[in-house]
């Protein structure tokens, strides 16, 4: 690993076994873990399932964030057995209407040289203030609370040399829209970028987290900022100066590659449908209708995006053809807002003011009119993600989305004629934990009739009679494999969510990956997926891969699988395999077999797996393929997952 760099120390320091100058693979110990409802309740029943009487970590905090609209009883049902889970467990419980897991965890827990695993792919934001915070999927993060070490890549370090200032109208959100259109949302898997050089002191604590956090959608492991005079601030306001520690990289730091970027010269910028790495400045966009923008979600819903947002509009109103919508992020940000009176300018200039919380981030609720333009201030812009089928949503700033909302089209914010705000940080931000709660254990766990149990596989077979279920192309993200948005609300319950999984690919009439998946399944044989680029891109939802388990799924073959969602397929029990000659992926079609005689055998580490794939017409291929698999990953993988060990 790259030497005298900051993640360096804190991998250092946290080091349980590996070699970063040897090893494939390092296993650290974990301080603090977050959970949010969309995948906690599944983590919980797996820690429950470890029968482990209480958490073995300095802190952990499970948060309900994402499934808040509680149409039937299911949320409700999911956050009573959180909170009552947590009080048993030792886990502090953050309830609805308190905000989103990350912005709360910066607020108010993220200390400067501690590591976090969180089962939600943002977990990064914590980076903002020094820390090593890794998304990972619930059953990793379960794990972790009950005191195992978390394992990851030894990472190549990308240092990202920060000069000048940000301009007014310019924001932290074009940097790492800069970024992404640099390093892309493809080929990163297993890197962690680290930030330094003279323009990190410009960016305040949530600026930088704003950063890190959309780091996530580069494909790294995490992404860090220095701790310094900014982060020990930005702690007193948040009246916990004693969390502060300070940290930096040496000056003769050695990177793996280092990029630069000048923030003098930074423009503002959107990432255009359908992927957070389709970069244009908003200068290229100027002119094109907006109906509707939405400010809020772990990437911009702190104090400073909403107050931004409130000054810009005091005395104007939202262009008529515009719905605005604005969800902060943490009730402490809405408290402030109300006390400093930015609320009612908001409400005044004919802004929708959500509940706090995730919201439409992830399809609950403002999903856009069809064939119109929505601008939003969040971090994934996945197709069909808003709610809408064909939905063209434009992710930006909060500068951006403000300027847009008033004059009903792209504009840059620089021509928009409307003074720059400029938002000093509070003295203090509200710090009341009085809505934390630190349950008293002993008094049961509240378990209603729609939370299932974790589903069960069994070892892997020895013969695998494979059929390939699904061929998809590449950037096959997990909001594909398993859509959110209205059926955010069966997480905890895997029959009914399985019946969904590739809904979008499912053409009308014809029979879904479900019906298809279970006919191979009765069949007596056994479902592969074929993906191609970066398949599993986005979310660490585990689901992504226990449904496809739960369907019978033994194997995903891939070009190239991502971080989170191949270590949510090794703890499930599905081998994810790499094809080594990539011009194989063309060969294969729907329904071919695909076998694979004596795989666990095959499985060392390092091996080459062959495969032979048996085409309709009776001619057959062999068909080699690489995996990314240590010696624990196979005997997990053999055994049917970490739940059967
Ligand atoms: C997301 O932004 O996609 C989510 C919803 O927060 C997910 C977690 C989930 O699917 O529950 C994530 O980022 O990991
Ligand atoms: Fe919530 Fe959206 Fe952040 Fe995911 S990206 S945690 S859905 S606000």
């Amino acid at each position: 690993m790259a030497r005298g760099t900051l993640v360096q120390k804190i991998i250092a320091a946290h080091l349980i076994s590996g070699d970063p100058a040897k090893d494939s693979q390092l296993l650290i110990k974990i301080d603090q873990t977050l959970t949010q409802d969309a995948t906690g309740t599944m983590a919980y029943l797996e820690l429950e399932a470890m029968k482990t009487a209480k958490v073995a970590t300095e802190l952990s905090v499970s948060y309900v964030d994402h499934n808040m609209m509680q149409n039937g009883p299911e949320n409700r049902n999911d956050h009573l057995y959180l909170q009552t889970v947590a009080a048993e467990k030792g886990v502090i419980f953050s309830p609805p209407g308190n905000g989103i897991c990350h912005q709360l965890h910066l607020e108010r827990f993220g200390k400067p040289g501690k590591t976090l695993i969180g089962s939600d792919s943002h977990t990064p934001t914590g980076g903002g203030i020094g820390m090593i915070a890794i998304g990972a999927g619930g059953l990793d993060v379960a794990l972790a609370m009950a005191g195992q070490p978390f394992t990851i890549p030894t990472p190549k370090i990308v240092g990202v040399k920060l000069t000048g200032k940000l301009r007014p109208w310019v924001a932290a959100k074009d940097v790492i829209l800069k970024l992404l259109s640099i390093l892309t949302t493809k080929g990163n898997v297993g890197s962690i970028v680290e930030y330094f050089g003279p323009g990190v002191a410009d960016l305040s604590v949530p600026q930088r987290a704003t950063i890190t956090n959309m780091g996530a959608e580069l494909g790294v492991t995490t992404s860090v900022f220095p701790s310094d005079e900014r982060t020990k601030e930005f702690l007193r306001r948040q009246k916990r100066e004693n969390d502060f520690t300070e940290l930096s990289a040496d000056a003769d730091a050695e990177y793996d590659r280092v990029v630069e970027i000048d923030l003098d010269t930074l423009e503002p910028m959107a990432a255009c449908p359908s992927s957070p790495d389709n970069i244009k400045t908003v200068k290229e966009l100027a002119g094109k209708k907006v109906g509707q923008v939405l400010v809020g979600s772990c990437t911009n819903g702190g104090y400073r995006d909403l107050a931004l947002v409130a000054t810009a509009l005091k005395g104007r109103k939202v262009h008529p053809d515009v719905t605005l919508g604005i969800a902060p992020g943490s009730r402490p940000v809405l408290e402030m807002l109300c006390a400093n009176g930015m609320l009612g300018d908001l409400v005044a200039a004919g802004a929708r003011i959500l509940e706090v919380g995730c919201g439409p981030c992830i399809g609950q609720g403002q999903s856009p009119a069809d064939d119109t333009i929505t601008v939003r201030t969040f971090n994934r812009n996945f197709a069909g993600r808003s709610g809408t089928k064909g939905d063209q949503s434009y992710l930006v700033s909060p500068e951006t989305a403000v300027a847009a909302a008033i004059a009903g089209e792209f504009i840059d914010p620089r021509e928009a004629g409307v003074e720059f705000p400029e938002i000093a940080e509070p003295e203090f931000y509200t710090s009341d934990d009085a809505h934390f709660q630190k349950g008293e254990p002993g008094k049961g766990i509240i378990r209603k009739p729609t939370i299932g149990e974790p589903p069960m596989n069994c070892a892997l077979p020895e013969n695998i009679d494979g059929v390939v279920v699904i061929k998809v192309g590449d950037k096959i993200t997990t909001d594909h494999i398993m859509p959110a948005g209205v059926h955010l609300k069966l997480r905890s319950n895997i029959p009914a969510y399985s019946k969904v999984v590739f809904e979008c690919f499912t053409e009308n009439g014809k029979p879904s990956f479900a019906e298809r998946a279970s006919a191979v399944r009765d069949a007596g044989k056994h479902g592969v997926i074929i993906g191609r680029d970066s398949y599993g891109q986005g979310s660490s939802r585990e689901h992504a891969a226990i449904c496809p388990m739960y369907l019978g799924i033994k194997v995903v073959a891939a070009l190239a699988i991502e971080r989170i969602h191949r270590a949510n397929l090794i703890n499930f029990g599905i081998v994810p395999l790499i094809f080594k000659n990539p011009a194989d992926y063309e060969l294969i079609e729907e329904n071919d077999s695909l076998k694979f005689a004596g795989l666990p055998g095959q499985l060392t580490p390092g091996s080459e797996v062959k495969g032979t794939l048996c085409k309709a017409d009776g001619s057959t291929v062999e068909i080699t393929f690489t995996h990314p698999l240590s010696e624990n990953d196979i005997r997990l993988v053999k055994a049917g997952g970490r739940l059967n060990c």
